[in-house]
């Protein structure tokens, strides 16, 4: 029986916050690089939804409850999150959005300066794949597989490529299947990632049920941004910071002003049930999995 669905969040959040905690460079030593340190602890320990680890967990779980050992999957846990966090870093620096504020706080740009911002970014990079290296109790073939999954899912081909995509097309109409290209990549291939490395975990995943839960992670890839889309619309702007005001005015286009509200409020509906349906064959240890399909579509943040 699977553990209740909120009980599930709450534990995964508080595992990967203390395997962040426990595996960045601690920022209370003295030295040089003190200032990196802190930039990287501002950016990663500071209350996200920690959706990406949380799907690691739920992934393994939907294979094998209780297959691998929990300190295994908080490090790769840990490992997505510090993509993640880089990757908003980044996102967030005058070269790209420009943004003054993310999780409800100065953007680390801001908080520290740009130099910072971008070495502690290209640190939470380095960070991950170190993480990866240490999982010496699984075997050589599952360690390069995940190393593998995360580097293409954040490189050129996935999270990278798709922001250059981003970057690329302001100014320009995009068709829908051009803009759920560029969101498969930007935001799709590291949630997939999340997702499969959960299950590579378990040492366990046969190709079958790997293959269905990309379906599954594909869906709620797409379903993650098209939900995002229509909470920028329907947010008060003012009170929520200057995203969808940087996207208005760089006229980048969104599944809102493509399907109009209610059109995507359907795409989302529609995700959701594509997503159940890839685990038709997955028995209740993909519970988890299931209710996180509907918190993405439901979640008002
Ligand atoms: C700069 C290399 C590089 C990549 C940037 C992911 C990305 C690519 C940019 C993020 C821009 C953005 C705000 C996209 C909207 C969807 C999204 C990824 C939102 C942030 O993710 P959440 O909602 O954030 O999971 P929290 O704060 O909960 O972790």
């Amino acid at each position: 029986m699977s553990q209740p669905f909120e009980a599930f969040l709450a534990q995964s959040r508080q595992q990967v916050d203390n395997a962040l905690t426990e595996n960045l460079p601690s920022p209370d030593q003295a030295g040089a690089d003190r200032r990196l340190f802190e930039a990287m602890h501002y950016s990663t320990i500071n209350g996200g939804k920690r959706l990406r680890p949380v799907l690691v967990y739920a992934a393994a779980a939907s294979i094998a409850e209780d297959k691998v050992a929990q300190d295994i999957l908080d490090r790769i846990a840990c490992a997505v999150e510090c993509i993640h966090a880089y990757s908003l870093v980044h996102d967030d620096l005058p070269a790209m959005d420009d943004d003054d504020l993310r999780r409800g706080q100065p953007t680390c740009h801001i908080a520290f300066d740009e130099a910072t911002a971008v070495l502690a970014g290209d640190a939470l990079q380095g960070q991950a794949f170190e993480l990866l290296s240490t999982l010496d109790t699984l075997t050589p073939h599952t360690q390069l597989d995940l190393v593998r999954t995360l580097a293409q899912a954040s490189g050129a081909q996935g999270m990278v490529g798709g922001q250059a995509i981003d970057l690329a097309s302001v100014d320009k109409q995009l068709t829908l299947d051009a803009l759920q290209t560029m969101h498969n990549k930007k935001t799709g291939a590291l949630i997939k990632a999340s997702v499969l490395m959960g299950a590579i975990a378990t040492q366990s995943a046969t190709a079958v049920q790997l293959q269905a839960l990309s379906t599954y992670a594909d869906a709620i890839g797409l379903a993650f941004q098209v939900q995002d889309d229509i909470l920028d619309v329907i947010a008060d702007t003012a009170t929520l910071g200057k995203r969808q005001g940087a996207d208005e005015a760089l006229n980048k286009p969104t599944y809102v002003s493509l399907l109009g509200l209610e059109g995507a409020q359907a795409k989302t509906q529609e995700l959701h049930q594509q997503a159940i349906k890839a685990l038709e064959n997955f028995g209740e240890g993909a519970d988890l999995l299931r209710q996180l399909s509907a918190y993405i579509v439901e979640r008002g943040h």
